[in-house]
This record gives structure tokens, sequence and C-alpha cells, in this order.
């Protein structure tokens, strides 16, 4: 396998930005700085919902560490760091705000500024104020409010320096992975929970989008994340349940956001449970936008399950190699997906790779990191960015997930996607041979 990438700076526009991709909590220390509790704090402390019942309290201390992290970015040529800001960092009890978090996204800022790094913001990446979370979180409609109110204060503190501003990560893992899956903070298995957390993101979407106008935005967008799914065998059950996948996972937020309306195999069985006059909150929630984050790292194979509930399908396991999240690897699919949501949705909008990478079970032997899988899974899918940005479709950037090693969620910290590694106990940070290989691609022209 390749220890270098075959890629240079100069395969692509010289406009086309290239960066990684981080997020608050799971890197920050959700400890310091006076933030207060969020619903990721509350799950992970119910044994069994987390890995060994890890959490963010410390994570990578970023918090503390982050212009060594900047210069790492920096010194890998990369030109863009998207990075979020914590809700339960800024507004500790989902009311107050905490000018301590405030002057720190304030400080990240001209920090990246100074490095010649266009910061690229997520609002929100996932840990929402425990408070707010008690009194329903995204299945009460109130929570819609308190975010545009969150969004207004970042923007009025740091939105003067921002290259691009995002309101929300993944609004499908809000939805779907946290309240039907169960596999994300609150925890919840409730077809009504999810059919409600699923509009009230678009529609918290939609306020703060207004927010950001009023404030003087003009680089807005959301990032969505998508999985091709593909039928597991070829019978019509088969493929019916992949579309219905389909419909929920990839259409739901691209349909309502650019058409207007959600697909109506996902409304099938989610309409009985969306809050009345949920079609009247549509204009709002289609306000024009600037671009669009695509997250993707693999795609599903679907079959049906005739005795589950609705939507009767399950996700089985693929055929083609894998990543330590169990992850297929198909940059085929990745280049279907990339033309598919510009053909079927977006058009000329400008589109940004907001996530791609891959998790390894990266070691550290005599101060170096071979992660060679993680170069060859990059390598694979910037060449297959390359051909679709070659059929004319508008891709005008590439955030790799993740700078660092951090917190994954409900697995904790197993899973490693950095391009530098960290040693937990030290908090030590080691560049691995994919942030050299990186740093080596973007120099050649
Ligand atoms: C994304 N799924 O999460 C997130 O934006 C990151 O915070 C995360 O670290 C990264 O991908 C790697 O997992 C996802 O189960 C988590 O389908 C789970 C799923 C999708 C995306």
């Amino acid at each position: 396998m390749a220890n270098g990438f075959s890629f240079r700076r100069s395969d692509f526009a010289d406009d086309f930005l290239f960066g990684v991709a981080t997020s608050a909590y799971q890197i920050e220390g959700a400890s310091f700085g006076g933030a207060g509790p969020s619903h990721w704090d509350t799950f992970a402390a119910t044994p069994g919902n987390t890995k060994n019942a890890e959490d963010g309290a410390v994570a990578c201390d970023h918090y503390h560490r982050y212009e060594t992290d900047l210069d790492l970015i920096a010194g890998a040529n990369l030109d863009t760091y998207r990075f979020s800001t914590s809700w339960a960092r800024v507004m500790p009890d989902g009311r107050t705000v905490n000018p301590e978090g405030l002057d720190f996204y304030d400080r990240l800022t001209d920090a990246m500024l100074e490095r010649g790094i266009k910061p690229m913001l997520t609002l929100h990446h996932w840990d929402m104020p425990a408070a707010l979370a008690d009194e329903g979180g995204w299945r009460n409609r109130a929570i819609t409010d308190h975010f545009a109110t969150f969004a207004g204060h970042v923007i009025d503190r740091i939105g003067d320096r921002m290259f691009a501003s995002g309101t929300f990560n993944e609004p499908w893992c809000i939805g779907w992975l946290s309240h039907f899956l169960g596999q994300h903070a609150p925890g919840l298995r409730d077809i009504r929970a999810t059919a409600r957390a699923m509009h009230h993101v678009l529609v918290a979407h939609g306020k703060a989008v207004d927010v950001l106008r009023a404030a003087g935005q003009d680089n807005v967008g959301i990032y969505l994340n998508f999985e091709p799914a593909e039928p597991a065998n070829g019978d019509d059950g088969d493929a019916e349940a992949a579309l219905t996948y389909h419909a929920i996972y990839n259409e739901w937020f691209l349909g309502a956001l650019f058409k207007k309306r959600y697909p109506r195999r996902a409304l099938a069985g989610l309409e009985p449970h969306l809050p009345e006059g949920w079609r009247d909150d549509m204009e709002l929630i289609a306000r024009p936008i600037d671009w669009l984050g695509i997250n993707n790292y693999t795609r599903k194979l679907v079959a049906r399950a005739a005795d589950a509930p609705w939507p009767s399908l399950e996700e089985v396991p693929g055929p083609l190699p894998k990543t330590d999240m169990g992850w297929e690897i198909s940059p085929e699919s990745f280049a279907w997906l990339l033309s598919w949501i510009a053909e079927s949705h977006t058009g000329d909008l400008p589109l940004i790779v907001s996530e791609n990478g891959m998790a390894n079970p990266d070691t550290l032997a005599d101060g170096r990191v071979d992660d060679a899988a993680r170069i060859a899974y990059l390598q694979a899918h910037i060449d297959a960015m390359k051909g679709v940005i070659e059929e004319g479709v508008p891709i005008k950037g590439y955030t790799v997930w993740s700078l660092l090693d951090n917190y994954e969620w409900a697995l904790g910290y197993g899973k490693r996607f950095g391009i530098v590694h960290v040693d937990y106990d030290t908090l030590e940070r080691t560049p691995k041979a994919s942030w050299h290989a990186l740093r080596d691609a973007l120099a050649r022209r």
C-alpha cells in the first residue's frame, strides 16, 4: 500500500479548498471553560450507552491545546478548518451566555486567521445543553427558538471572520440515529419522537438561516450525511427496502431543503407522527442557502425485514473491504452520490465534501504511525471526487474527518479517525503518515 498520495494540489482548481474537520464535544474537553452539561454528558453517564461509559469531559484537551492543533493544520498545507461551536459551552443552562465560552471561539478564530486558515463553522454538532434536552430537546418545538438565539450569539461574536457558516451537522443522526435507532443521545427508540426531531431540526435550521442573514452572513449552508443504499439481493422486497432506506436517509432533508417536500416513501411511516401544520414550515425550511456540505463514509446493503415494524428493513453486511467501523469502502458509491445530489436536488449550488475518512486501529511505534490504509482510502475517494468534478459537478472543497483521533461518540476513544495520533494518557499529538503525505501532496503543483 502507498505511503504517499498520487494527487497533487494542481489537479484541482486554484480556489479548491482542502481541509480537516472536527467537532467541539469530540475534541475540546467539555469540563473546561465554564461549559454546562450537554445531553452527551448525561447520556454517557448512563452505563451501557457509550463504550466503557467514556465521555468528552477531557477528550483531546483541545480547549487548552488549540494553538498546537492549528499549527498542525497549517503545517499540513491545509486551507480550511471545519470546527464546531458547543451550544453547552456558549449557553451552559440553555438560556444564559457564558462569556468564557464565546471568548474561546473568538481566540480560536483569530488563531486560525493568524495562520492563514479559513474558518468553516458548524454551529451545532450534537452537544445540546442538558437543560434543554430535559425540556424535550428536539421533540419540543420550543427548541427551534432556543437554537436561533444560540446561533445569534455565536454569529454576533465570530461571524465577521467566518469563511463559511453552517447550521447543523448531520440532521439524520440528530433525528433517526438518536431517536429511532437509539444509538446517540438521547437514546430513544420512538417513531413519534423521531418524526418530530427530523422536522424540528429543519425548522431550527430555517430560523437560524434567517438570523444569519439578518447578521449579514453571505456564505451560509448545512452539512448533511448520506449513505447510498443498495438492495442486498435481487428480489423486489429488498429493492423496495433499499428505496425506503434511501428516502429516509438521503432524501428527507434534501427534499425539504431544496424541493419543499418530504419524500413519499418516508412520509408513509412518518407523516402520522409529524407535528400538526408541518407543511406550513416548508417555506422557512427551504430558505435559500449558498452551499451544501456532504458527509459520506460508506454505502449500505439493505434487505426487507418482513416482521419488523415500519420501515421493515435491515442493514446486512456487504462483501467489500471494511474500515475499523465495519463500514464498507466504496469510492464508487461516493462518486454516484455526488452526481446524484447535484442532478436530483442542488443543480449549480456549490458543494463541499465536508466529511470523508476512515477509522483504522493505528498504533504508534518508534514515534511513527504508518496509516497506509488511510492514505489509500483518501486517495481513492479524492480520485472519485475528481472524476465527478470533471463531469461538471460544482464541488469546491474537501475536508477530511478528522484532524485528530477523538471521541467517537458511543464508541468512545476506541476508533481512530485522525491524520494525527493522540495518546490519551499524555495527550501528545503525533502526525501520522497520512498527515505527512497530505502535506506533500498539497505542496505539489
Ligand atoms: C459522523 N451512522 O457521524 C459525524 O459527523 C462525526 O462526528 C463522526 O465522528 C464521524 O461521522 C465518524 O463516525 C456519524 O451510524 C456517526 O450512520 C454514525 C453514523 C453516521 C455518521
